[in-house]
Formats: C-alpha cells, structure tokens, sequence
C-alpha cells in the first residue's frame, strides 16, 4: 500500500480560516458557538459547508436524518469509500472546534488532494452527523445510531425538546430531510478527528492522540414529584420537597463515581423544575445523570446503585422517584489496524503521540458498530471543552489534520 510521502501537509491557513468563518454562523455570546441543532442557524452552517464541498468538487448525498454526505469520487467507485466524519452543530455555550474541527479537517484533506492531483482507488467520503451532541434532543449521537441501527428513524424523528418541538418536524422545517435511507451505506473504514476534550494531551505535552478506546455512557433521566406549596407559609415538617430530593441524590451520584476511582466519572448538566417560581416548592423537578467509564464493569456497578439509592432518598421525603435511561452506548474498542495506521502517520510525520481513552462520546463510537472505525485527537487548553472559552492553537488543529490525511489517504490507496 502506497503511503503519501512524509513532506505532503494540509494547508493549516486553510483550514483555521475555514473553521472561523463557519464560527461567524450561530455566534455564542462569549467568542464560542451556539449553533444547535436543526435551528436556523444550523442550517445556514449546513449551507456554507455544502457550498465549500461542492467548490471541491464533492457530490452531496442527505439521509433521511439529515446526514450529509459529501463524495470524492475514486478511481475504482464499486470499492467501498472510506469516511471522514464528525458533527457541525453544538453545544448552547459551545466552542468553536468541537466536532467543526473534525469535519473541515475532512474538507482539508479533499482540497489537500485536489491541490496535489492526488487520486484514491477508493471514493472518500466527508460526513456532518446531525445532532451529535444531544443537547436539544436526547439522546447524543443520535444520526449515526439510527445508521448503525442502534435507534429507529421513527425513534429519532419523535424525539422531543424542551419546548415540545419534535426531531422530525423541525428537520422537515429547515429543509434538510435527504431520501437515503439511513444506513444503506457501506463503509470500508471511518476516521473521526476531535479535540479531547480533556486534559491528558496538554499536560503530557502530547501533538497526537492515538484513541484506542471509547468511555461508554448512561444517560439516566429522573422525575421526581412532590408537592407544589407555598416556600415560606409551608412548614418544613409538612414539606414533600422534590428539590431536597434532587440534592440528595447528585451527592449520592458523586459518592458512587468517586467510589470507582480511577476511570470513572457522574454529575448532572440538566434540570428542570416546574413550575420554577422562586416562592413555590416544585411539584416536578426532572434531571438527567450522566455516568461513564471505559470499564464495563464499572459502569454497570454505578448505574446499578444509583438506581437503587436513589428510590430510597425519595421515600424518605415522601417524593416519587421515576427514572428512564435515555442514552447508551458499551466502551468501545476501536479497530486496532486503523489504530496502528493513526500512530505510524504520528510517527512518519513526526509528530509526539500517546495512546487515549475518549473520555467524550462520539459518531466514532456507533460507526464502529457497523464497520472498522478510530479516532485521531489533538489538545485543548486547559482540557476545557463545552465552554465558549474551548480553545486549541493553529499548529495543534494542523498537526492532527495532517495524521488524518496520511491515515485516509493511505487506507484509501493511491493510484500512481
Ligand atoms: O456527550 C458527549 O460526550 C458528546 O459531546 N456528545
Ligand atoms: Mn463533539
Ligand atoms: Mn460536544
């Protein structure tokens, strides 16, 4: 298998313009993004990068989830394509780099190709899954589980937000429903590219991740009821206070993670009380648990007593407890051949690199479900990340943009 010679790079400038003018759509209030999915501004984001793909000469395939798809075509088009993926919508108080990285990074290694007159036996392929982050509709990842048939289309287009708006109607809205059938594709191999998201890069003053493995995830959605009253004419003993429950069970939830140290992690991100006045006791407050480890074990050992415990706070207060998973995915191994293929590109190049754990989900972690599939990670400051702060440097975005390329370009075999 041919590999591309050492001294071929992407275009850094490029790629850093690319990612900041895409960051222009879906501003954050403090230099991050706030491009949610299937919002307005989602789809403005979806138009630019569809424009900047068919400037390469990419043809553009849409799912039924809202998928795209963008084709270069190779020498041979029966052979299956090899993908470059990752997601362009964020976090409300998201950065600028968190899954954008990953998939211009994919549109940098086509324009790298195209500027070189580089040809591929196999097609490859550049992916934006849509609603990878699950913020406005649970569960994460939620395109690429429906095409690795984690999820169903009907599933997923039922999925509701906060304010009651369905998945399915609001990708009808923006306009972007494609009529591929999810998952009709077939993969030879899929390379995400991400920050970390993490620390661990940084502080080992590492360029590359090799990311050998994936923290698995539990997503458990409680209701708690208790009693609407008054908050100062109500006296505590005659109080059924759903908040005080709510409390009780994030310690609990802390206790259970910090009991499986090291390689464990638990906390909320999300409540909600209703009716949410400050002089009313909540009749319903609904939180979600987000609990993960890269050990199985681990992390049925920790969902197991959080579902135990937390019925049993509940009762006490006199508080009904009602609990739903509603999101999973098992740790992930990823495919050891495209494992080894990441780090001999870090090596070629000369770029330091160490072994990783995804402390973050992904695509990467439901694509390796239906066909060979890893990831590359460059650092961020300070690990910091679902922050509008989310920062990386120019050479950092680069370093990994170039692995990716090796990588892709040499598992999709260049034609002399
Ligand atoms: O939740 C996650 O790990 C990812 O950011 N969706
Ligand atoms: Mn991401
Ligand atoms: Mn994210």
């Amino acid at each position: 298998m041919t590999s591309p010679g050492e001294n071929l790079r992407i275009n850094p400038d490029r790629l850093w313009n690319s990612i900041h003018e895409l960051a222009e759509i879906g501003p954050g209030v403090a230099g991050g993004s706030n491009r949610q999915t299937l919002t307005d501004d989602d789809a403005r984001g979806r138009t630019l990068f569809k424009s900047w793909c068919e400037g390469a000469g990419l043809g553009m395939g849409l799912d039924q989830m809202g998928t795209m798809f963008a084709r270069r075509e190779g020498t041979d088009p029966s052979l299956d394509p090899v993908y470059i993926g990752s997601h362009l919508d964020t976090q409300p108080t998201g950065g600028r780099y968190d899954g954008v990285l990953g998939v211009l990074s994919g549109l940098e290694v086509i324009r790298t190709l195209n500027d070189l007159g580089i040809r591929t036996r196999r097609p490859i392929v550049v992916v934006n899954w849509t609603n990878e982050e699950g913020a406005r509709f649970a569960p994460a990842m939620l395109a690429s589980g429906v095409f690795a048939g984690v999820h169903t289309l009907d599933y997923a287009y039922g999925r509701k937000d906060g304010e009651g708006k369905s998945f399915g109607d609001e990708l009808r809205r923006i306009g972007w429903v494609g009529d591929e059938p999810v998952g009709a594709r077939r993969m030879h191999a899929y390379f995400e590219y991400h920050i970390e998201q993490g620390p661990i890069l940084e502080a080992e003053h590492k360029q590359i991740g090799v990311v050998t493995h994936g923290q698995g995830l539990w997503w458990l959605e409680f209701t708690l009821t208790g009693k609407e009253a008054h908050t100062g004419s109500t006296p505590m003993r005659m109080r059924v206070n759903a908040g005080l429950a709510m409390a009780r069970i994030l310690e609990m939830v802390q206790e259970v993670a910090m009991s499986e140290q090291p390689g464990a992690v638990g906390g909320v991100g999300q409540m909600r009380f209703s009716p949410n006045s400050r002089n009313v006791l909540p009749g319903t407050v609904v939180f979600t648990v987000d609990i993960r480890s890269p050990e199985q074990k681990k992390l049925d050992r920790m969902r197991a007593r959080i579902e135990a415990e937390a019925p049993k706070i509940c009762a006490a207060l006199g508080v009904g407890c009602a609990v739903e998973a509603v999101g999973h995915f098992d740790p992930v191994t990823f495919d050891p051949t495209l494992v080894a293929r990441v780090r001999a590109a870090a090596e070629k190049l000369g770029y330091s690199h160490m072994d990783i754990i995804s402390g973050a989900g992904h695509d990467a972690c439901w694509t390796n479900k239906v066909a060979p599939s890893t990831m590359i990670m460059c650092p961020c400051v300070d690990g910091l990340s679902h922050n509008e702060a989310e920062d990386i440097s120019k050479d950092w975005a680069a370093a990994g943009a170039d692995v990716l390329f090796h990588a892709v370009v040499e598992t999709a075999e260049i034609v002399e």
